[in-house]
């Protein structure tokens, strides 16, 4: 059990009141809120020890550069990396794919070769293989879902051809709130010789990762959905693929000589960060990790399944409210929770909901061929984290209700 009333005394952001009612945040999935120790080690940075890493001889030049590399220590341990020296730091996990599927993709990938995904990628793990694919003639195949939100895996062999290079999945649906078991993926992808790439953008704040466990050969992730500041992500890949990638951007940093006409790169992981990375972010996400390391990604996920299974319980007594994904009390399932209410857009619903101080996102989000498959434009969703609580539900459910009685539809449930 988690103590979420001391958690939440390390957010200073869930004091605050939205037009005048208590902040209820349920937007997680899109960005969690950030604890003081987070904030205050970003202070600490540029208070303390502000200096460029890596190539100055100065004091502060060596704090901050063991500050950034103890980073990558951490981060390593947080997903039981083998080293260090598989963890590369991007922008976010939409960089770190990028860099993946250009620096591996393009060196790898030729004419009649095939890309297979599924049909409940964010846009992220999707547009970077369209691009890759239109550069290379490789071509797309899709692993189809079921009505409930799940993988086809039962179709899964018959699209794993001897063409299939790369498999790019996500570990859960920012949409469906889906857990996909990827360690099965693998083991099929594997067999037929394909690497798996695994987008855990949505995982990796939530639930423990061990990627040697999940077979995964590379896998990406943001701070800023797991309580760190936004503009750093993280690129896992197995080191012998690091090593024979090329670079994917050129400049400082990343190289070992340069000659007027041509370079030799760096050692991996620096090969992949040229120019001067996002020092105080990296060290501030630091403490991200250690603070949800300090909780337990164990415990954080079943508080989120717990609140998810009582959120989709309270909605289901709403009438005219359709549910997506997993059904609820779902082993597979993790706290995200997409619906919509009939005649009624999600922008709307979101809008009465911000009113009550309920925040929620509304819209495609950033997944429109799964929109299109589950037949709708967009959709209302609630995205849970370790600082939310069941009073807090109740409120979201109490919203709902004003939002049907505000655009003159009758509530079928009394509220709490
Ligand atoms: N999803 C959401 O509200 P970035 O933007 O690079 O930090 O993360 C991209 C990304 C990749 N994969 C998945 C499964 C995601 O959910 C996201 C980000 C946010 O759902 C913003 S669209």
């Amino acid at each position: 059990m988690l103590d979420v009333t001391a958690i939440r005394k390390d957010f200073p952001i869930l004091n605050r009141k939205v037009h005048g009612k208590p902040l209820v945040y349920l937007d997680n999935a899109a960005t969690s809120q950030k604890p003081r120790q987070v904030i205050d080690a970003l202070t600490r940075y540029y208070t303390r020890f502000n200096a460029n890493i890596h190539r100055g001889i100065h004091t502060l030049a060596e704090e901050a550069t063991a500050a950034y590399e103890a980073v990558r220590e951490r981060a390593a341990r947080f997903i039981h990396a083998p080293s260090a020296r598989a963890i590369v730091f991007t922008r976010n996990a939409t960089e770190a794919i990028n860099l993946f599927a250009n620096a591996w993709g393009r060196k790898h990938l030729r004419s009649g070769d095939q890309i297979l995904l599924s049909e409940m990628e964010h846009h992220s793990n999707l547009v970077p293989w369209q691009l890759l694919a239109r550069a290379t003639g490789a071509s797309l195949a899709f692993l189809k879902i079921t009505d409930e939100g799940r993988l086809r895996l039962e179709e899964l062999d018959a699209l794993l051809t001897p063409r299939t290079k790369l498999v790019a999945i996500t570990h859960m649906s920012n949409v469906l709130g889906t857990i996909n078991p990827i360690e099965r993926v693998v083991e099929r992808a594997h067999a037929r010789g394909a690497l798996v790439v695994v987008d855990a953008a949505q995982s990796a704040p939530h639930l423990p990762l061990d990627v040697q466990r999940l077979g995964a050969d590379a896998l990406a992730f943001s701070s800023h959905k797991m309580l760190g500041p936004t503009g750093v992500g993280v690129l896992y890949a197995r080191e012998d693929l690091l090593e024979e990638m090329d670079p994917f951007l050129g400049g400082g940093e990343m190289i070992s000589d340069v000659q007027l006409t041509s370079a030799t790169w760096n050692d991996i992981p620096w090969k992949f960060e040229a120019g001067t990375p996002n020092i105080a972010d990296v060290i501030a996400f630091g403490e991200a990790l250690t603070y949800l390391q300090g909780v337990g990604l164990d415990q954080i996920h079943a508080h989120e399944h717990e609140l998810v299974t009582y959120a989709m319980k309270r909605l289901r007594e709403i009438d005219d409210l359709t549910l997506y994904g997993p059904g609820n009390g779902a082993a597979d399932r993790g706290g995200v929770v997409s619906f919509n209410l009939d005649a009624l857009h999600p922008h709307d619903v979101g809008t009465v909901l911000d009113a009550e101080g309920v925040a929620i996102r509304a819209g495609h989000h950033c997944a429109k061929p799964l929109m299109r498959r589950l037949g709708v434009v967009a959709t209302a969703r609630a995205s849970f984290y370790l600082y939310n609580t069941r009073e807090e539900v109740d409120r979201l459910i109490d919203a709902i209700l004003a939002a049907q009685a505000f655009f003159g539809k009758p509530a079928h449930v009394t509220s709490r």
